[in-house]
């Protein structure tokens, strides 16, 4: 199968079934959570990331915080122990935001991490972390840059504009930096953004997808290298996506209010963030969760504590999460279903105990187990099994099924009520 996709990238074309692709996405799918870190000198504004410059931030002084960006407490190793700690299979830094500022030592600008105090390759210290601590190693990329001088505009939605722009000029060095950070870093996925501006087109998204699939067939890209329905998977932003098993797809979220950090801002408490998790999963999608950095280099430490929290959780319910697909049930405020092979997973929101009724699957259950405090009755006729039991109170009571046959395969049935 991977020979034909390399044969396919060989001869220059992205030749490739729905097959083809879900095999290429098959970690991503599998890997069901990860995390998301907006980062870069403007931390030391404490606004947010590309949108505060000539906003909050004056253009000229935003631009020349790199000068004085120094975090000096930056640890990769501690970074990436704490998303492994926190269950993230993977991870997505900003190596160059709206900005335009490089996190790695890029040869096609001065305005990097290089010519910082700082100096150290963050995208390079971050790549072998990762490794060690088994993430998969991602990339968010803004294809607009409003501090490139070829790129044509310099604000959002373009109050002011470049006065030499070369969009041609400028995609060849984007498609230079993504080669750099591709290879360098060993990337499994590129998650592009800021597509949106007029300056890029759908012919570019086309020629720069065709770029990367000669670079690394392998590589999964997200909706943001076009506009609309392109790349490899959905995006919905703060929202959790509906339930879509045809598509993969996966949620952004901030565990605070903006995307960098931001002192003092609001942090989602700990069944929030389970609320978004259950809702996503059982929707077949994956949770891309942001943290941003400090400016000494620190992820907040009431940030780090969250994450280890989540992490506690899905070390002990881990097993209803990764690897898992939505459904069989569609999930709704109610909760809903993961499965994997044979087993089922039913996640109830906030349920006190009582009585569901779900469809009626085509299939028999040889086991039914409350994963969490909790006990639980299952009684099956040919048209519905009614849940039946009380609850400690938890965010998501999980109660197993083990079927007699593939869950997955059964196909999708309307939610309980
Ligand atoms: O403008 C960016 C924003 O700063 C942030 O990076 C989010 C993350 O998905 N994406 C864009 C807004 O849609």
């Amino acid at each position: 199968m991977l020979a034909a996709l390399v044969l396919a990238a060989t001869i220059g074309q992205m030749q490739e079934t729905p097959a083809h692709q879900e095999q290429r996405l098959a970690w991503f799918r599998a890997a069901r959570v990860g995390m998301f870190i907006h980062w870069g000198p403007v931390s030391q504004k404490g606004t947010e990331i590309g949108w505060s410059r000539g906003q909050e931030v004056p253009v000229e002084e935003y631009d020349n915080l790199y000068k004085t960006f120094d975090p000096t407490q930056f640890d990769a190793e501690a970074w990436m122990k704490l998303a492994a700690q926190a269950g993230f299979k993977y991870v997505v830094p900003t190596a160059k935001h709206h900005d335009g500022f490089c996190l790695w030592p890029s040869k096609q600008t001065d305005y990097t991490i290089a010519h910082t105090p700082f100096k150290r390759d963050v995208m390079g210290a971050i790549a072998a972390a990762a490794k060690k601590h088994g993430l998969a190693m991602c990339s968010y990329y803004s294809i607009l840059d409003w501090h490139n001088p070829l790129y044509p505009t310099g604000s959002p939605g373009g109050t002011t504009m470049k006065p030499r722009p070369d969009m041609p000029a400028y995609m060849k060095y984007v498609k230079v930096q993504l080669t750099e950070l591709v290879k360098n870093y060993h990337l499994k996925m590129l998650w592009f953004d800021g597509q949106w501006e007029h300056p890029y087109t759908m012919q570019m998204a086309t020629d720069l997808r065709q770029f990367l699939w000669n670079l690394d067939p392998a590589l999964v890209v997200n909706d943001r290298i076009g506009k609309g329905g392109t790349g490899d998977y959905d995006t919905p932003e703060q929202r959790v996506g509906g339930f879509q098993r045809g598509r993969a797809w996966e949620t952004c979220m901030t565990l605070c209010t903006q995307w960098a950090w931001k002192p003092d801002d609001r942090m989602k408490s700990l069944p929030e963030v389970l609320h978004i998790l259950v809702e996503t999963v059982t929707g077949d999608g994956n949770l891309l969760l942001n943290v941003g950095p400090m400016p000494d280099g620190r992820i907040e430490p009431r940030q780090a504590d969250r994450l280890r929290e989540l992490g506690a959780w899905l070390k002990k319910y881990g097993s209803s999460v990764y690897g898992t697909r939505g459904g069989p049930w569609k999930n709704g405020a109610w909760g809903g279903a993961t499965c994997k092979g044979k087993e089922v997973y039913v996640h109830l929101l906030d349920w006190k105990g009582g009585r569901v009724a779900f469809q009626a699957l085509p299939a028999k259950v040889r086991k039914v187990e409350c994963l969490t405090p909790g006990t639980v009755k299952l009684a099956t006729d040919l048209n519905f099994w009614t849940l039946t039991g009380e609850s400690k109170g938890e965010t998501d009571t999980i109660v197993r099924l083990t079927l007699d046959k593939d869950a997955y395969k059964l196909g999708v049935f309307r939610a309980p009520g």
